[in-house]
């Protein structure tokens, strides 16, 4: 398994060149992280980072598994900010993979010179806010501690993996792998007998791969996911001539829509208002193009349970017509939550895979898992004895990886005590009684439900923003109100009970962790509505944030050092 906890590296802190102090500290150094840093360059702040991996990339430097690709289409899977890194980057296929997202993040830390202040290998271990200061301590797993006026989070929405939660684990003599922390090396799994627990989009991703190559591979289901395919291939040439003769005016228009990617088949329609002959046919369109098309080719899919009951009903005829055998099939098909409210996975051959001789499908809800043994795992019913695990069990989703950090804020009071409910958060980018703390994507912001690059672009632009309105104001310290918080809080989970989200078991709502909350954790306006929210408010004279002079000093000298620092570098 890969180690997502580097304490071994030797170098001190002074051996590390760490700058006692710095304007930003940012903790990631994923998509929002880069972007922090090179935003923050640009108004001239000092910036530092902390990242976990031993290189950039994030999510796409842990997530190497077989299959492991974007759902997302790589031309819009894309940095906006620069028209000349637009202009030079080529994606190679519809969906990239994990290694040519992790090339593109490279090639933009490169372009932009975006390694020099990021030290690797390294854990956040806590961040603690000093008042008297008005600063900002960060500690890490290497002994190192650093200040900053202002802390930005950018430690993504799915990494923090959930462990293996099953019993038995211990005496397995197997190997066993985490989809979310696949090792660099290569795992063999030719001719092997491998188990995969989990079928949400990285068992959907990774099975039909393993499948390939093992003698024998045993998917162990607790719920059946919602798979449409992606058609992948290579890159449109028409579509990609049509979006670069204007690229620019193409991500703009990312920012105006529900999901931040323009949509490409959408009649705007109810899908109750059109004939039954019609619906089939958009239904059918949308399967074809793939993409998450299927969720938006009628406007109210995810809110009527008539027009979901009919677009389920539609993709459970799919499944029935790819799998032969009409026992799996029916095990494969999902029921008992609405279409598309736990996230919906691409896929290339998932359900096909089924019909191999060497795949086997076992339902965990009616033969449950009860332990991991030496040479295996036993459900109630029998032992399945195979050399590899792969844990495909997904992450403690958005609060996870924040409250890991172990944040203490105005009082010493914990993040983990503010959010002992759930994440209250004001905008997904402030918390109140955590004064000079951005969260980018944080909960309560549309994150997830949105396409990562423009979400991270738009959380970054704005942080950069609020920070350059304070300093032109003489301002130092900012924080949100409690009751514009609680009044955000409403507002989100207002516009989520208006849809079927909150009736399934999903990782939105905190629900495949044991004991988290049951929140629905994202703004599910539409990514253009919440902009227009931000802007609203921003226009409003920040309505919400209070602004205020600390009367500490001292931080900027000990900036002025760290640039003296840097320079005799
Ligand atoms: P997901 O989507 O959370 O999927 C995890 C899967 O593992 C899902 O089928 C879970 O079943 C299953 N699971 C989780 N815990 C257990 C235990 N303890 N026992 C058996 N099965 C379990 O994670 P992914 O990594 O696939 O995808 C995450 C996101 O990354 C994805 O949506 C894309 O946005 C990219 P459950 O459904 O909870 O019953």
């Amino acid at each position: 398994m890969a180690n997502r906890d580097n304490a071994g590296a030797s170098a001190t802190p002074a051996e590390r060149k760490m700058p006692p102090m710095v304007d930003v500290m940012v903790i990631g150094a994923g998509f929002a992280g880069l972007y922090a840093h090179y935003k923050f360059r640009e108004i001239k702040f000092t910036t530092f980072g902390f990242e976990a991996a031993p290189e950039i990339g994030g999510t796409w430097f842990w997530n190497r598994y077989p299959g492991a690709r974007c759902d997302v289409e790589s031309l819009d899977y894309t940095y906006s900010f620069s028209p000349e890194l637009l202009d030079e980057w080529r994606w190679s296929e519809r969906f990239a993979t994990q290694p040519e997202i992790l090339r593109y993040a490279n090639h933009v830390a490169d372009r932009f010179e975006l390694r020099r202040e990021i030290a690797f290998d390294t854990r956040v271990t806590s961040a603690t806010y000093d008042e008297a200061a008005n600063q900002w301590t960060i500690e890490t797993n290497r002994g190192d501690t650093v200040r900053c006026r202002y802390l930005v989070t950018a430690v993504g929405c799915l990494s923090l993996p959930k462990p293996p939660e099953i019993a038995g684990i211990e005496d397995y003599q197997g190997r066993w792998v985490q989809t979310a922390a696949w090792p660099r090396e290569p795992v063999d799994y030719a001719g092997k007998r491998v188990a995969v627990i989990g079928t949400g989009s990285s068992g959907v991703q990774s099975i039909p791969l393993l499948a390939e190559q093992a003698v024998q591979l045993t998917v162990f289901q607790r719920t059946p996911n919602y798979s449409v395919p992606a058609h992948n291939g290579a890159v449109d040439p028409e579509y990609e001539a049509q979006v670069r003769a204007d690229y620019a005016e193409h991500c703009r228009q990312r920012l105006r829509t529900k999901g931040g990617v323009p949509p490409r088949i959408n009649t705007g329609l109810p899908a109750m208002e059109v004939t039954e002959e019609e619906r089939r046919a958009k239904f059918e369109e949308a399967w074809k193009f793939g993409t998450f098309t299927l969720q938006s080719v009628f406007r109210d899919i995810t809110s009527n349970p008539e027009a979901n009951a009919a677009v389920a009903a539609f993709v459970h005829g799919k499944i029935r017509g790819v799998v032969k055998n009409p026992a799996i099939a029916e095990k494969l098909i999902p029921k008992g939550y609405p279409f598309g409210t736990k996230r919906l996975c691409l896929d290339t051959g998932y359900y096909a895979t089924f019909n191999r001789d060497n795949v086997e499908l076992v339902d965990i809800r009616a033969t449950p898992i009860e332990r991991i043994t030496r040479t295996g795992i036993k459900t109630n019913e029998r032992e399945y004895p195979v050399d590899l695990i792969v844990f495909a069990t997904g992450f403690d989703a958005m609060t996870g990886p924040l409250l890991a950090l172990n944040i203490r804020g105005v009082g010493g009071k914990s993040l983990n005590d503010a959010w002992k409910d759930g994440p209250f958060s004001y905008l997904g980018l402030t918390i109140a009684g955590f004064p000079n703390l951005f969260t980018i994507n944080g909960p309560s912001s549309p994150s997830v439900l949105a396409n990562m690059l423009p979400a991270i672009e738009h959380h970054v632009d704005w942080i950069v923003d609020c920070i350059s309105h304070m300093e032109s104001n003489g301002f130092d310290r900012v924080e949100a109100d409690e009751d514009a918080q609680n009044a955000w809080a409403n507002e989100v989970a207002e516009i989520a009970a208006e849809t079927l989200y909150p009736q399934s078991n999903s990782w939105y709502i905190g629900a495949n962790v044991p004991g988290k909350p049951r929140v629905f954790m994202a703004y599910i306006g539409g990514f253009d509505r919440y902009i227009d929210r931000c802007d609203e408010i921003v226009g409003n004279n920040y309505a919400g944030f209070s602004f205020s002079v600390s009367g500490a000093n001292g931080a900027g000298g000990l900036t002025d050092g760290f640039e003296a620092m840097q320079e005799q570098q």
